[in-house]
């Protein structure tokens, strides 16, 4: 595996013991460099291996929706990892008091981290290392070139990242390597989890109901990704922009929560599709446009609010802040779709339904509560805080960077200046109109199952 994935945060004081890798952004045993790593360490010293899941119940305003789809691929990765061998153990609480507690009771000697650039996600790592006297590193195993070389700094778009990714890309498109029957048992009985105790017994918001439509896991995942491949890859770029058509590949959710690698969905991609504007459109999406995302959040701390955005927006934003809003929205009304506009409504009934929204309707629904709320501050978290609370895949890089883009003209330029927006890119609902067929897209949201 490529050791530029890889870096030592912490070298810490060596000693004999079992190798542990903390799984958090990527929780899937196969196609994850991060356990590639701490499986090679841990055979090279002929040492145990363990994985560790500190579950929190109060992540980024997730619910019982989130938790359901988390904790059902988390149990599918735990029994595949019992399979080789590779103790795994699901610690609950705050994460860095119980990581430390599992580190101190096994004597651990190495501790291998994944990399993520959200906020509560570097904070939960900064603590971790000044508890720990151990060697810890990190591998990003999500982007498919590590954030931190395909950029020393926040990229001003697509168009300044794309070459970067593009010059190495062809280097880190190398092939997984599957993970080994681990030789060396777990020192000390491994506890099984009662996975349906764990979700029930969870203090969360139980009032966002769990998903039917798409399965949970790993498998399930995987099988989407041929489903797609077989199905809607060619259309993907003409077709799949049609809110009134589900031809989007629906993995986020999967990418998400790390229960499949960008890398094998993109390997797959270009294995077995048509080289072609399609595949391109959606290499572009999965690769440039995810790890642009990562790049802005890795960069810019206040990715969740307006100081985040471009200097030129902040002043236009300002300049436009008093202008009278024809339209204004308390969120509680928004949460319930309760405005004017019949697209927006369908687009938060999608959301609210169906836990995943589509992706080109997203933009008019930010852009769209920019519009119809006091200021861009308040227009901001209201977006994040429905974002998060409904969507499968929101809590993510992709949704703090893509609603900065709606709403704070992050990644994008400026346009001719209106009422409102300013000089940020504004979308209307009849231009929607002509595009798509938007009676169909309402009477798809209207079939959702309630
Ligand atoms: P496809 O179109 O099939 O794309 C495949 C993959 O490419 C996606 O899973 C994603 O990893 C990546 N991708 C596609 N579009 C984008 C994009 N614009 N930016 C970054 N990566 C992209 N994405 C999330 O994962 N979580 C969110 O919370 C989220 N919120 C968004 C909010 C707004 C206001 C906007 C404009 C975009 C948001 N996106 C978010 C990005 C994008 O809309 C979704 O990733 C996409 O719709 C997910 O569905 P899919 O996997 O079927 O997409
Ligand atoms: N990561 C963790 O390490 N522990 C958690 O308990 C946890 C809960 C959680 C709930 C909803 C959600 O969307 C994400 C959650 N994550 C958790 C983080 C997730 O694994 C991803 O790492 C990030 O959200 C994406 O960057």
């Amino acid at each position: 595996m490529k050791a530029e994935r890889i870096r030592k945060l912490k070298n810490g004081i060596s000693r004999p013991g079992p190798i542990v890798y903390w799984m958090s952004r990527d929780q899937r045993a196969e196609d994850n460099w991060a356990l590639t790593f701490a499986q090679k360490l841990a055979l090279e010293q002929s040492e145990p291996l363990g994985v560790v899941f500190c579950l929190t119940p109060n992540f980024a305003g997730a619910t019982l929706r989130q938790y359901h789809f988390m904790l059902k691929g988390l149990a599918e990765t735990s029994a595949y990892l019992r399979t080789k061998n590779i103790a795994f153990f699901l610690l609950v609480g705050d994460p860095v008091t119980e990581l430390i507690r599992f580190v101190n009771q096994y004597q651990v000697q190495t501790v291998i981290t994944d990399f993520d650039p959200l906020t509560i996600k570097q904070q939960w790592k900064r603590n971790a290392l000044q508890e720990l006297a151990i060697p810890v590193y990190e591998v990003d195993t999500h982007n498919i070139v590590p954030c931190w070389l395909a950029s020393p700094k926040q990229e001003y778009g697509a168009y300044t990242l794309r070459p970067k990714l593009q010059r190495v890309l062809h280097s880190y498109l190398d092939s997984f390597i599957p993970l080994q029957y681990h030789p060396v048992n777990w020192p000390h009985s491994v506890p099984v989890f009662d996975w349906e105790s764990t979700l029930s017994s969870l203090p969360l918001d139980r009032q966002v109901a769990p998903i039917q439509w798409l399965q949970p896991g790993s498998q399930a995942a995987w099988q989407q990704v041929v489903y797609f491949l077989d199905y809607h890859l060619n259309d993907y770029g003409t077709r799949s922009n049609d809110p009134a058509e589900d031809r989007q590949s629906n993995l986020s959710p999967y990418l998400h929560f790390g229960q499949l690698a960008p890398q094998r969905v993109a390997l797959a991609i270009l294995q077995y599709g048509k080289p072609g504007p399609s595949q391109e459109a959606f290499l572009e999406e999965l690769i440039i446009r995810r790890e642009l995302a990562d790049n802005f959040c890795y960069y810019n701390p206040n990715y969740q609010t307006v100081d985040g955005f471009p200097t030129w927006a902040r002043q236009t934003l300002e300049r436009h802040c008093h202008d009278e809003r024809p339209y204004l929205y308390a969120e509680e009304q928004l949460d319930k779709a309760q405005t004017h506009d019949s697209y927006w409504n369908a687009a938060q009934l999608e959301m609210v339904g169906r836990g995943k929204m589509h992706g080109y309707l997203r933009m008019y629904w930010a852009k769209k509560i920019l519009e119809w709320t006091p200021s861009p501050k308040v227009a901001l978290e209201t977006a994040i805080h429905l974002n998060d609370r409904y969507l499968l895949d929101g809590r993510d890089p992709n949704g703090y960077t893509g609603i900065a883009w709606s709403i704070g003209g992050v990644h994008d330029r400026a346009w001719g200046e209106r009422s409102i927006f300013g000089k940020i890119r504004y979308m209307s609902g009849s231009r929607l109109a002509v595009k798509f067929n938007m009676n169909r897209y309402i009477e798809r949201v209207n079939q959702l199952e309630k």
